[in-house]
């Protein structure tokens, strides 16, 4: 008989879900970097970024998807934040979503403040030269610390998750994973998708997806157990946000869940733990968000990580 309390089951019902999905084929090529970049961390903290949202195809010669909101500022602003603070940072993140550094302008603001001298040379002007050269500065003394990884679908977030998970694992506390993606509660399992573009002629379409299984557990459980892991939780009626986001931290038994709604999420957040909700806003609108939640994590990281060396000298 199957005992419900056996950890084991969610393990089993995962690696089962996974196989729904084919393998990306540049996963080992993705945990070579990873090591890689782990081998460079030395004694210092690392964090996992997550950040964008996922599609899911409805095709196998993918046309049409169903995607997930997110811009990507949350985690890229976040990473930068994450960055000043010494922190190595893999920024797993949507392919075209926002980045780091570069999410400060866009392509047509660049090309609009570029100029040529008369003697060929490329000129950036003002204002976008000023800040460009402080954001060239910060990049050049940063790039060594990020590694990007991307992702487009559901099944190439979840491989890549779980593959970088288990590569950060022996880092223990050291490591935390900033979970801001937005990642689908729903997927089209392969033998129900269609080969090619799903042809109008033949009349309305109706989808029907299956329930993603929840893989925060197996990732605090077995993935990453000693990591500090810190979830968001979005939502459109705020009436339900904070009794989501506790709902979230006792079914996983994580670390801190920051609770956000849609409409508010760039100037107030909550902080929700076992022991207190603590909000976070901001009025000034100069001022990004990210700076004091990121703030708030890095006290709680390290005193996380604090906590464990304590309990290691009593043992
Ligand atoms: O990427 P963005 O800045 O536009 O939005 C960030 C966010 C709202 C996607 C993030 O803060 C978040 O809540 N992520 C988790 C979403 C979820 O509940 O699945």
């Amino acid at each position: 008989m199957e005992c419900l309390n056996d950890p084991n089951i969610d393990l089993a019902v995962i690696d089962q879900f996974y196989t729904n999905f084919a393998e990306p084929s540049n996963l080992a090529e993705i945990r070579v970097q990873v090591d890689k970049f782990i081998e460079s961390v030395g004694t210092g903290p690392l964090v996992l970024i997550t950040s964008g949202g996922t599609i899911v195809p409805i095709e196998h010669n993918t046309v049409r998807f169903v995607d997930n909101f997110s811009a990507g500022t949350r985690g890229s602003a976040s990473a930068e934040y994450f960055l000043k603070k010494n922190y190595k940072v893999i920024f797993l993140y949507r392919l075209k979503s926002c980045e780091p550094f570069t999410r400060h302008f866009n392509m047509s603001q660049l090309l609009e403040s570029l100029s040529i001298s008369d003697s060929g040379l490329l000129e950036v002007n003002s204002p976008l030269g000023e800040k460009l050269s402080q954001i060239v500065k910060d990049y050049k003394q940063q790039k060594e610390n990020l590694l990007l990884v991307t992702f487009t679908t559901l099944a190439e977030y979840l491989y890549y998750l779980r593959e970088i998970s288990f590569a950060v694992k022996p880092l223990g506390s050291r490591a935390a994973l900033y979970l801001a993606a937005a990642v689908s509660d729903f997927y089209i399992p392969q033998t129900n998708m269609a080969t090619h573009k799903i042809q109008s002629k033949d009349g309305p379409i109706s989808l029907c997806l299956e329930i993603v299984p929840k893989i925060l557990r197996p990732l605090v459980k077995f993935w990453v157990p000693a990591a500090f892991v810190v979830s968001f939780k979005l939502e459109t009626d705020a009436s339900i946000l904070l009794d989501k986001a506790r709902k979230a931290l006792h079914r996983y038994g994580h670390h801190l869940v920051i609770a956000n709604e849609l409409q508010s999420r760039k100037r107030e957040v909550i902080l929700v733990t076992e022991k207190e909700n603590q909000k976070i806003t901001i009025d000034d609108s100069e001022m990004e968000i990210e700076s004091l939640i990121v703030d708030e994590v890095v006290t709680r990281h390290k005193n996380y990580i604090e906590m464990g060396r304590n309990v290691e000298k009593l043992i």
